[in-house]
């Protein structure tokens, strides 16, 4: 059963025949933009072009009718993937892309796979980048939850919709149910999400018939559905005699037999159609010929315009929580290859597409033509091309960030935790920067020191809420539309979903912020492909992991990181960091935030912190001896030298570096005062941006090839390091995310790090048994030097 039957059309100014139209020619230039890139361009390498017509056949109903009779200019929409050439084919018509690009489908260059807020040369107009199934889906609801924030911080901007066109299989995704059950993203009566439900995934036709579970569990969510099911042919059989029968028959059909009879028509549909059906099914169709049976069976309201506006109406509608509808549609629909379970990458044949050209009266010569200026259909493109014709927007914010928030000198050993809680809570004094920060965390703001924060600015809800805490405890909870704090669930994906959304907000809202999100480091793991999702998005955003590492010793193996530095040196948009010490992460996060205002692109920052407290003592020698605007810059390059061994070297001894990101760099100076005392000269590096220094690297051999020195010129890598003598590296990591040291600097190298799953102790014993203790790391060195 329909949850609401379609109510009357809203077709104010819209004529459903000019719309039939474009529908048509839609589907014809998606079509043809796969068939051409996989028929007619030379690729010369054996790899097959793809793309997907009968994906994009599904949509182009739902498609038209958004974009000539819903939209609005400032709306904002995720498509599908797999749907990109129909996006692509409507803001042709539209006039927003122009007329070369349609044969450039997946060159380079040219129109991407998959919808590319970066890459897309119609970019202006993707709002949410989508490939990876579930994760562009849901990303208007986080998009909508931050338009509530921004209207609420900011005043009020024209209304905009976020739309999610999502293929039914993406429902398959956690992320999806991660999304909508959070509480922070309830009410949001802005959201539409069009569920392509054409029960077919990839691989084959979706068993069973899910609809009414996932009714059930979006309205259990506090959604509004819709379900989109029958066109209206088969809404006047069903009101004839017998109609309720048939309703039931095909309401109770597996997708499976369903699907099945996409390949028949005639008498042998009608035999396989009522196959174990009774007779008053039998009867409900009697007075149908065969030759209209199919289009009778088939009549979705997916593909009826009437019907999809009115859905959207009845949407619209629904201002307090965000809409659903479920749209039944037909993969591959008014295409040869309709409904064939096989056709997630069918391509028509060239005959097919011939015939299909032929059938819209068009021929090679005008195949590419846009509507006729003249025509109905041409004026009403104009129009909503009118309509929905954008600006770009700008993503800067016009404030000074300092070069470090906190001058006090530190004189306690502090984690690099305890100093980030306190940085932000030092922000939150300054009146120019403070009103753009946010901070957000999945339930573990207090155990990441974000409480002085959230005391000061408070949590942000919709309407303000009672704080039932005692007004003397010491965290405050105040909930309400000023407060800057975004509490999540538990879900580490939902935690990047909404930074990177956050990190959209200049583009998508018009109005920058400066999100900082806090995790437990392991547990980046839990969120990667979101957070994946976002720096490929160009979103720009501070995430915090920490606890991170071994070093959080009591907690056990399942809580102790090890491969996530790697993950941060490797993910590109985003500089990965590792302070040690309180002012180097000072001086970082303030050049991580000022590239953010900057609106910079990739300039996502990822601080892998610990709750370790650290002598500051070695630091601040560190400052005497180098200077506090010199160290800043190598700070912010990547790495200095924490102790320098020239002296000893001078004086002729044997050289060597040991090399230490963040917490482990007490152990580092213990072993490194050893082998000073045996005669052996030793710098101590410290890293505080592994990322930095591998960028750097990477960049000086680009640079020397292309230029074909056979040289490389200076880098911090090498500016930090003596020629020839070998190194040691120790990180509370995987011991492979330094080992390309070594290389690097063309020397024998020991990398020590934590490759094995840790367990609950001390941290002493945890840097014991995995090789990190002092005694360990001057052997490592003993050893290096005679390597
Ligand atoms: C995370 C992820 N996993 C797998 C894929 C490969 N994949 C692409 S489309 C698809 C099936 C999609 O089915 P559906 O969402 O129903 O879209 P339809 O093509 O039926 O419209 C799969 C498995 C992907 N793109 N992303
Ligand atoms: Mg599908």
């Amino acid at each position: 059963m329909p949850r609401e039957p379609a109510t009357a059309p809203m077709t104010t100014g819209v004529d459903l025949e000019v719309l039939e139209e474009i529908q048509r020619r839609v589907l014809w230039l998606a079509t043809r933009i796969v068939d051409v890139a996989n028929h007619e361009r030379e690729t010369g390498d054996g790899v097959k072009v793809g793309g997907h017509q009968a994906s994009s056949a599904s949509l182009v109903t739902a498609m038209t009718a958004l974009w000539f009779a819903h939209l609005e200019r400032g709306d904002r929409v995720a498509v599908k993937p797999h749907a990109s050439p129909v996006f692509h084919a409507i803001e042709y018509l539209l006039g927003h892309l122009d007329r070369s690009y349609l044969t450039t489908l997946r060159a380079f260059g040219g129109l991407q796979s998959y919808p590319s807020r970066t890459k897309d040369p119609d970019r202006l107009y993707v709002d949410f980048s989508t490939g990876s199934v579930g994760l562009g889906a849901a990303a208007p609801l986080f998009a909508a939850a931050v338009r509530r924030y921004v209207d609420a911080h900011f005043g009020p901007r024209p209304r905009s919709r976020f739309v999610s066109l999502l293929g039914d299989a993406e429902l398959d995704e956690g992320n999806v149910w991660e999304a909508i059950n959070d509480p922070a993203l309830q009410g949001l009566g802005n959201v539409l999400w069009i569920v392509d439900f054409n029960r077919q995934s990839l691989d084959r036709v979706v068993p069973g018939v899910r609809i009414a579970q996932f009714t059930a569990q979006f309205e259990a969510a506090g959604w509004h559905v819709v379900e989109a099911k029958y066109g209206e042919r088969l809404t006047a059989q069903f009101a004839k005699p017998h109609g309720e029968a048939l309703r039931r028959w095909i309401d109770a059909m597996p997708n499976e037999h369903y699907q099945s009879l996409f390949a028949f028509s005639g008498q042998e549909l009608r035999k396989r159609f009522l196959d174990g059906a009774g007779d008053d099914v039998e009867a409900s169709i009697a007075d149908v010929p065969d030759g209209e049976l199919a289009g009778l069976i088939q009549d979705l309201a997916g593909h009826d315009l009437a019907s999809m506006l009115a859905a959207y109406a009845a949407c619209d509608a629904v201002t307090d929580r965000p809409s659903i509808i479920f749209a039944y549609t037909v993969k591959g629909f008014g295409l040869p290859i309709a409904g064939n379970p096989r056709n997630h990458s069918a391509l028509l044949s060239s005959d097919q597409i011939a015939a299909f050209r032929q059938e819209l009266g068009l021929t090679p010569a005008t195949e590419w033509d846009r509507l006729d200026p003249a025509s109905p259909a041409g004026r009403w493109a104009e129009e909503r091309s009118r309509a929905l014709t954008r600006e770009p927007a700008s993503t800067t914010l016009p404030i000074e960030i300092p070069a470090r928030i906190d001058e006090r000198p530190a004189r306690k050993p502090i984690s690099t935790q305890e100093a980030f809680g306190r940085l932000l809570t030092e922000l939150s004094r300054r009146p120019d920067v403070a009103p753009y920060l946010v901070t957000t965390a999945p339930d573990v703001a207090t155990s990441t020191n974000l409480a002085g924060f959230i005391n000061r600015m408070g949590v942000f809800a919709p309407d303000n809420l009672p704080d039932w805490m005692e007004p003397d405890s010491l965290l405050r909870w105040q909930q309400s539309p000023t407060g800057q704090h975004v509490e999540l669930g538990i879900s580490e994906m939902n935690l990047f979903l909404l930074l990177g959304q956050l990190g959209l907000a200049g583009d998508l809202h018009g109005q920058p912020l400066l999100p900082v999100g806090t995790v437990y480091d392991p547990f980046v793991c839990r969120g990667l492909d979101a957070f994946i999702y976002g720096t490929y998005s160009a979103s720009r955003f501070i995430v915090a992991g920490t606890p991170s590492g071994v070093t959080l010793a009591p907690e056990g193996g399942a809580h102790q990181s090890t491969i996530t530095a790697g993950i941060g040196v490797q993910l590109p948009g985003v500089t990965f960091m590792e302070p040690a010490y309180a002012v180097a992460l000072d001086w970082l996060l303030c050049d991580a935030l000022a590239r953010i205002a900057n609106g910079e692109g990739g300039a996502s920052a990822y601080f892998r912190l610990t709750t370790r407290p650290l002598d500051q003592a070695p630091f601040e020698a560190a400052r005497q001896r180098i200077g506090d605007e010199a160290l800043r810059r190598q700070v912010l390059d990547g790495g200095y030298r924490l102790i320098d061994g020239s002296e000893l070297a001078a004086a002729g001894a044997p050289v060597v570096h040991l090399v230490a990101s963040g917490a482990v760099l007490p152990e580092v100076l213990t072993a490194a005062g050893e082998l000073s005392e045996e005669g052996v000269a030793v710098n101590v590096v410290d890293v505080t941006s592994l990322d930095r220094l591998y960028a750097g690297w990477q960049q000086e051999l680009r640079d020397s090839v292309s230029q074909a020195k056979g040289r490389f010129g200076p880098s911090t890598l090498r500016s930090l390091f003596t020629p020839r003598a070998p190194i040691v590296t120790v990180h509370d990591a995987a011991s492979h995310t330094m080992a390309w040291l070594g290389s690097a600097l063309g020397v024998p190298a020991v990398p020590l790090g934590v490759d094995a799953y840790g367990q609950s102790g001390t941290v002493r014993d945890l840097y014991q048994i995995h090789g990190l203790g002092p005694g360990a790391i001057v052997n490592a060195a003993l050893a290096a030097l005679a390597l």
